[in-house]
């Protein structure tokens, strides 16, 4: 008797759904960041036990907000939790609800009956486990709901229990080894872009976007990757490129390392940065770049 589901993660920016989704899946899957809308598509992790799999698509998080990328960000999200077997609705303890969480549990009230919740950040200082416990049990009565914490481990394995319990009978979509089904190069610009979200502020992170030119393996097996850095004005490239190229020099490292370690062997970045003005506002980019 075989176990499976498509599990939607939800919830608002910055609360932990791809941190959850890395933790279970047990592999780094998604990129992670303290900027709020660092999840941009819908990337699958897939966790495979003992007569259960669970492919979780990890959305960008629910914001309202009329411009053209984040309504595009959130039709996404929404779109995953209309159609996915199941939903994972991530709640940030140390946030208080506000106005952005009632407009999210607003639209997954509707689906408590396929829904389980993550009541997630429970290690850390500000955590107020209550006060989010409260709110869930005015707003969404009957919940399912699971303390946890997706940085430490905590509470998780609890979770994926009930999720696994929770799934209907049907097969394995997946080979039991893997845990995503990303192509490599979608991996490579991600990681690229985790690295400027990591290492630039305000509007640069949300301004740029990583597009693949080419790639070529060398003798000795390294990838070499050749894209773009793309943004939308002359003085955040500045910033990206930074004093003798120390900003993109720095980025390029750290994401080559990372790679070398997601694909087992040595990756060279050839980044370069452009400017395409307004990008955010061209509906074709989106669409291309946001699925
Ligand atoms: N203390 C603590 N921090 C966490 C936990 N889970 C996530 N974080 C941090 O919260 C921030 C946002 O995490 P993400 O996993 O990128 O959040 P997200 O919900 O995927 O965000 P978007 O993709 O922007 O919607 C990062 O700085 C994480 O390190 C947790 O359990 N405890
Ligand atoms: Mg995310």
């Amino acid at each position: 008797m075989h176990k499976s589901a498509f599990v939607a993660v939800v919830g608002r920016p910055s609360a932990g759904k791809s941190t959850l989704v890395n933790a279970i899946c047990g592999q780094k899957v998604a990129i992670v960041s303290p900027v709020p809308q660092t999840t941009r598509n819908t990337v699958r992790g897939i966790k495979t036990g003992e007569g259960y799999q669970l492919v979780f698509l990890d959305t960008p998080g629910l914001h309202d907000s009329e411009k053209a990328m984040n309504r595009r960000l959130r039709d996404l999200a929404v779109h995953a939790l209309k159609e996915a077997d199941l939903v994972l609705y991530v709640i940030d303890t140390t946030r208080a609800p506000g106005p952005e969480e009632e407009s999210i549990i607003e639209k997954v009230a509707p689906f408590i009956g396929k829904t389980l919740v993550a009541v997630n950040k429970i290690d850390a200082r500000e955590s107020d486990i209550a006060r989010s416990r409260l709110f869930l049990a005015d707003r969404m009565p009957g919940a399912r709901a699971f303390d946890l914490s997706a940085e430490k481990g905590t509470g998780v394995d609890a979770l994926v229990a009930a999720l696994a319990e929770a799934s209907p009978l049907g097969p394995a979509y997946y080979p039991a080894e893997f845990y995503t089904d990303q192509e490599p190069v979608f991996r490579i610009a991600e990681t690229i872009r985790e690295k400027v979200f990591l290492h630039t502020r305000n509007e640069v992170p949300h301004a740029v976007y990583v597009e693949y030119t080419a790639h070529h393996t060398l003798d000795d097996g390294t990838l070499v990757y050749e894209g773009d850095l793309v943004v939308e004005r002359d003085t955040q490239k500045g910033i990206l490129i930074g004093q003798g190229g120390s900003m993109i020099r720095l980025i390029r490292e750290e994401a080559e390392r990372d790679l070398e370690e997601i694909f087992g062997y040595p990756v060279r970045l050839s980044i370069k940065v452009r400017v395409q003005a307004d990008w955010k506002k061209d509906e074709k980019t989106l669409k291309r770049l946001i699925q």
